[in-house]
């Protein structure tokens, strides 16, 4: 039997809905998404296999100007992914003003792009009116001819059916990469890290959640089929260790209910999970830090 296998990066600017368009298209939670800017840090895989063919998306970090050296590594590890993939899908964030000029800018980079498939997802489209799209992928067509365009809004699962059809219809010939059960790679220790930095971004205002990692430092099933976690959440400062643990411990205490919540639905058993602050200075600056997160230090 011939089979097909295909990757398909998903890039834009931070905060277009990449992460949420993944988790859409996969039908499961498996990257974080949250209303601040530079949620994603490394590559997540999606996998989705139908019959003979295998679809694996790649969610990646959005595009910025980086800063730290923190930042160099997740705007490479998004560079890298759009570079090796098969069909990039620029994702965008209709609503914004800025949208044209963004989608310009992203697009007149990307290697080959004359030879290469490049769709133009707008999300968001929930939020603007559908007659101001129409000009936008008009103009944008005229910009570059990419090879479909697809309105959506991953958040409410509307347009992902058509955008998961045009994606299947494209695939390459070729072996698929993965057991066709798998959804992800990533492991369920960094997962669970992930849902923290999650609840710890939704629940903690602007300046800080950059400054923030956590870390799964034990994952371990207990005999009776729960699961204990150990995490450490890193911060940069005092202060900032202060505010992730809040007035008396309420907000590490609400932080770590809301993330054993979820885990408890994800992982489907009792969740024990213990949660550590600590400082260490400039972390995001350490090439050990940025290497454990599966980063290039060196980008
Ligand atoms: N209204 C609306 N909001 C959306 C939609 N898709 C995503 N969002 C919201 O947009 C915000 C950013 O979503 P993410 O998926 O985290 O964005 P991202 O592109 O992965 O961001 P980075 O990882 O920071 O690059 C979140 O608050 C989402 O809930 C959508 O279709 N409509
Ligand atoms: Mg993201």
């Amino acid at each position: 039997m011939t089979t097909r296998c295909g990757f398909i990066a998903l890039i834009g600017a931070p905060n277009a809905g990449k992460s949420c368009l993944l988790n859409a298209l996969i039908g499961d939670k498996i990257s974080i998404v949250s209303p601040k800017v530079q949620t994603t840090r490394t590559r997540v895989l999606g996998i989705v296999t139908k019959n003979d063919a295998q679809a694996v998306f790649i969610d990646t970090p959005g595009l910025f100007k980086p800063r730290r050296r923190l930042d160099r590594a997740m705007v490479a590890a998004a560079h890298d992914a759009r570079d090796e993939a098969d069909i990039v899908a620029v994702v965008a964030d209709a609503a914004r003003k800025d949208c044209l000029e963004t989608v310009k800018k992203i697009v007149s980079r990307i290697p080959s792009a004359d030879k290469r498939k490049i769709a133009l997802v707008l999300n968001k489209v929930d939020l603007i009116d559908r007659k101001k799209l129409l000009p936008m992928v008009a103009d944008l067509n005229k910009f570059h001819p990419f090879a479909a365009t697809f309105m959506v809004a991953a958040i409410k699962n509307d347009g992902i059916e058509g955008l998961e059809k045009w994606i299947f219809e494209q695939l390459p010939e070729g072996p698929m990469h993965y057991n066709p059960d798998t959804v992800t790679d990533t492991p369920d220790a960094i997962l669970a890290a992930e849902i923290t930095r999650e609840k710890l971004y939704l629940r903690l205002h602007e300046e800080l959640p950059y400054g923030l990692h956590v870390m799964t430092d034990s994952f371990e099933k207990r005999a009776d089929g729960s699961i204990e976690i150990r995490q450490t959440i890193i911060t940069n400062e005092a202060r900032h260790k202060g505010m992730v643990i809040g007035k008396a411990g309420a907000m590490l205490k609400l932080v770590g209910s809301l993330t054993r919540e979820e885990l408890q639905q994800i992982f489907d058993t009792r969740i024990h999970l213990f949660l550590d602050v600590v400082v260490k200075d400039s972390w995001d600056e350490r090439g050990e830090v940025i290497s454990e997160m599966g980063l290039n230090p060196d980008a």
